[in-house]
C-alpha cells in the first residue's frame, strides 16, 4: 500500500489515538498521550490535519494562563509539522454537570454554561483556521420517556445551535457547524439519532445555511441504517460538511473499529461515493477524511499506530479499487443495464405538465405494466462486479 501523504487529507480527532483504553468494565491499559506527541507521530505517518475537544488538549477547568500556555506548545507542535487544525469540537459529555445534557439539560444554570463552553471553543477554532465546529450531543437525550419534555428539548437544542451559528456569523468567522447523530450510548437515547432526523431540525433553524453534518459510519451502523445511503442524502441536501470514518459490526455498542474492519463491503462503497461521486453527477464531498476510532483496548503504543496507519491504508486501498471500478467497461455497461444512468432524466418531459401526463395514454392506459414488469434489472450481476473489484480480482 502505498504511503499516505498531505494530499489525501487525512485527518484524526486526537481523542482517537490519545485514547487511554479506559471502558465500562475496565481501568486504562494505555498511559496519557501527549497532544504534541500524537501530532509528530501523525505527521510522520503522512496525516495532514488533526481535530480535537477543548479537553483534549486543555484538561477541563484549566486557569486562563494554563491554557494559553498549553495551547502555545500545541501551536508549536503544528508550526513544526505542518500538521493543522481543520475542525474543533467540544466536550460537553465528560464532566457529570452535563450529565443530563447541556443544550437541553433540565438545569438552565448547566444550559448556559454548556453554552459558554461551546462559544469560547468556537473563538479557538476561528483562532487555529479551523473551517468546521463539530457538536456531538452524546448527553442530550434521556433514559427514561418521563425525563424530558421533548417538545421543550427540540426547542433547547435549536435555540442553542442558533445561539452559535448567530455567534459565527456576528463575529465574521469562517466557521461551519457540522452535527454529528448518534442512536444511542452514552444516553439510553439520543435527540437528533440519526442523519435524517438532524438534517429534518437543521432545516427549523433560523442560521440553517452554516448548520450540516457530521455522519459517523458507527453511529448510522448502530441504527441500523446504510450509512452511504444517509451521507448520501446529506450530500443531496448540501449538507456534508465532515465525516467520521470508522468501522462498526452490527447494531451493539459503539465500538470504533478502524475503518474498513466493520463491514468492509459498506466501507467500499462509501469511498466510491467520496471519491467518484454519484454516477451520474451531482453534489461532491470535497473535506477532509476524518477518521474517529479508537484503538482497541488490547493495543499497546505500537498497535495505536499501527491502528492509525491502518485506517490510512485501508482508504487508500479501496479508494484504489473503487476508481478501478468506475472505470471498468464492463461495469459501464452494467450500469446502463441496471438503469442506473437513466435515473438521471426527469420523469416528466422538460416543460411537460400533469395534464400532459394524464393525457398521455402510452403512460397508462395503453402501458403494459406485466410486459414491462418482466424486465431483469441486472443488480446482482452489477454487485459482483463491485465485489470482485472490491476484492482486487479484476
Ligand atoms: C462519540 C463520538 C464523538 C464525536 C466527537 C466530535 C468522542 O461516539 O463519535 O467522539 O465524534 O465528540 O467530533
Ligand atoms: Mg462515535
Ligand atoms: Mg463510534
Ligand atoms: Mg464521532
Amino acid at each position: 500500500v502505498r504511503k499516505p501523504t498531505p494530499d489525501d487529507k487525512f485527518s484524526f480527532g486526537l481523542w482517537t489515538v490519545g485514547w487511554n483504553a479506559q471502558d465500562q468494565f475496565g481501568s486504562n491499559t494505555r498511559s496519557w498521550l501527549d497532544p504534541v506527541e500524537a501530532v509528530h507521530k501523525l505527521a510522520e505517518l503522512g496525516a495532514a490535519h488533526v481535530t480535537f475537544h477543548d479537553d483534549d488538549v486543555v484538561p477541563f477547568g484549566s486557569s486562563d494562563s494554563e491554557r494559553d500556555k498549553i495551547l502555545e506548545r500545541f501551536k508549536g507542535a503544528l508550526a513544526e509539522t505542518g500538521i493543522t487544525v481543520e475542525m474543533v469540537t467540544t466536550n460537553t459529555f465528560s464532566h457529570p454537570v452535563f450529565k443530563d445534557g447541556a443544550f437541553t439539560s433540565n438545569d438552565r444554570r448547566v444550559r448556559r454554561f454548556g453554552l459558554r463552553k461551546v462559544l469560547r471553543n468556537v473563538d479557538l477554532a476561528a483562532d487555529l483556521g479551523a473551517d468546521t465546529f463539530v457538536m456531538w450531543g452524546g448527553r442530550e437525550g434521556a433514559e427514561y420517556d418521563s425525563a424530558k419534555d421533548l417538545n421543550a428539548a427540540h426547542d433547547r437544542y435549536a435555540e442553542g445551535i442558533d445561539t452559535v451559528a448567530a455567534y459565527i456569523k456576528e463575529k465574521g468567522y469562517g466557521l461551519r457547524i457540522a452535527l454529528e447523530p448518534k442512536p444511542n450510548e452514552p444516553r439510553g437515547d439520543i435527540l437528533l439519532p440519526t442523519i435524517g432526523h438532524a438534517i429534518a431540525l437543521i432545516s427549523t433553524l433560523e442560521h440553517a445555511d452554516i448548520v450540516g453534518l457530521n455522519p459517523e459510519v458507527g453511529h448510522e451502523q448502530m441504527a441500523g441504517l446504510n450509512f452511504t445511503t444517509g451521507i448520501a442524502q446529506a450530500l443531496w441536501q448540501g449538507k456534508l460538511f465532515h465525516i467520521d470514518l470508522n468501522g462498526q459490526r452490527s447494531i451493539k455498542y459503539d465500538q470504533d473499529l478502524v475503518f474498513g474492519h466493520g463491514d468492509l463491503f459498506s466501507a467500499f462503497a462509501t469511498v466510491d461515493l467520496l471519491e467518484n461521486g454519484f454516477p451520474s453527477g451531482g453534489p461532491r464531498y470535497d473535506g477532509p477524511i476524518h477518521f474517529d476510532y479508537k484503538p482497541s483496548r488490547t493495543e499497546d503504543f505500537q498497535g495505536v499506530w499501527d491502528s492509525a496507519a491502518a485506517n490510512m491504508s485501508t482508504y487508500i486501498l479501496l479508494k484504489e479499487r473503487a476508481l478501478a471500478f468506475r472505470a471498468d467497461p464492463e461495469v459501464q455497461e452494467a450500469l446502463e443495464a441496471a438503469g442506473v444512468l437513466s435515473l438521471a432524466e426527469p420523469t416528466l418531459a422538460e416543460g411537460e405538465t400533469v395534464a400532459d401526463l394524464l393525457n398521455d395514454r402510452s403512460a397508462f392506459e395503453d402501458f403494459d405494466a406485466d410486459a414491462v414488469g418482466e424486465r431483469g434489472f441486472g443488480f446482482v450481476r452489477l454487485n459482483q462486479l463491485a465485489l470482485e473489484h472490491a476484492l482486487g480480482a479484476r
